[in-house]
C-alpha cells in the first residue's frame, strides 16, 4: 500500500550558519554523506516531489544548509556532500565549520541520515565523518543507497564492508537499504522518521 504522509513539504530556507536556521518547529532530521551519494533525491522520495530539492548527476550540487519544512510540523535539512571540492582548502574549512556548528548544542536535531553508496566500500571520509557522527549522541540511521543498482554479488558484502571500514556491528546497528525507485524502502525510512519524532 503506498503512503502517502510527509508529502506536504516545501523549502523554507538555505544557510550556512545553523543560528539562522528556521524556528517554528523544534524537531529536524539532517542528511548527511558523501557527494552524490542520494542525499536530495532521498529528500524528494521521502515527500514524493521530483522538484523539491535540486539533484545531480554532477558531485558537488547542493552547497548550503536548505531546509525544508514537513507537515508544518518539523524540517528535513539537506547537506552538501563531503569529498568533493574545487577550491579545496577553502571548501574544506568552509564545509567542517559549516557542519560542526550545525552539531554542536542542536537541540532540534532529533535524527542523522547517514547516507553511504552501497555500491562501494566506505571511503575514509566516510570513515572520519562516522567518527565525527559518533563522537555525539545524536540518534542516527544509516542508509546504503542506490540498491536498485546492486547485483547479488555486491548486495551480500554491504555487512561486512560495514563491518570492515567502520566496525560496525550490523546486528544490533542495522543499515537500512533504500533506493529512490523502491517504495517500501522509502516507507521503512518514512516510519524510522515518524517514530523517532513521536518519541520526543
Ligand atoms: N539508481 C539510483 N540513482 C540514484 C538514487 N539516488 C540518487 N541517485 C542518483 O544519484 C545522483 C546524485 O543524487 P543527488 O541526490 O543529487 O546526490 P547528493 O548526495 O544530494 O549530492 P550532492 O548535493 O552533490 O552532495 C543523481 O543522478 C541521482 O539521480 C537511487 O536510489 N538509485
Ligand atoms: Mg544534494
Amino acid at each position: 500500500m503506498e503512503n502517502y504522509y510527509f508529502n506536504k513539504a516545501k523549502f523554507i530556507k538555505s544557510v550556512v550558519d545553523v543560528k539562522e536556521a528556521p524556528g517554528e518547529y523544534n524537531s529536524s532530521v539532517l542528511f548527511v554523506g558523501k557527494s552524490n551519494v542520494g542525499k536530495s533525491s532521498l529528500i524528494n522520495a521521502l515527500t514524493n516531489n521530483k522538484r523539491l530539492a535540486y539533484t545531480s548527476s554532477k558531485p558537488g550540487h547542493t552547497r548550503l544548509l536548505n531546509y525544508y519544512s514537513v507537515e508544518d510540523r518539523f524540517y528535513l535539512v539537506d547537506c552538501p556532500g563531503y569529498g568533493f571540492s574545487t577550491k579545496k582548502d577553502l571548501d574544506y574549512k568552509f564545509y567542517g565549520d559549516m557542519v560542526e556548528g550545525f552539531f554542536k548544542d542542536n537541540k532540534s536535531l532529533k535524527l542523522v541520515v547517514f547516507l553511504l553508496d552501497s555500491r562501494h566500500e566506505p571511503t575514509l571520509d566516510d570513515v572520519d565523518f562516522y567518527n565525527f557522527l559518533t563522537s555525539y549522541d545524536y540518534k542516527f540511521v544509516i542508509c546504503m543507497t542506490k540498491c536498485d543498482k546492486l547485483n547479488m554479488s555486491m548486495r551480500s558484502k554491504i555487512y561486512k564492508n560495514l563491518e570492515n571500514t567502520l566496525e560496525i556491528d550490523t546486528n544490533t546497528n542495522q543499515p537500512l537499504l533504500v533506493s529512490i525507485n523502491d517504495k517500501s524502502s522509502i516507507l521503512k525510512l518514512k516510519n524510522m522518521i515518524e517514530k523517532v519524532l513521536e518519541e520526543n
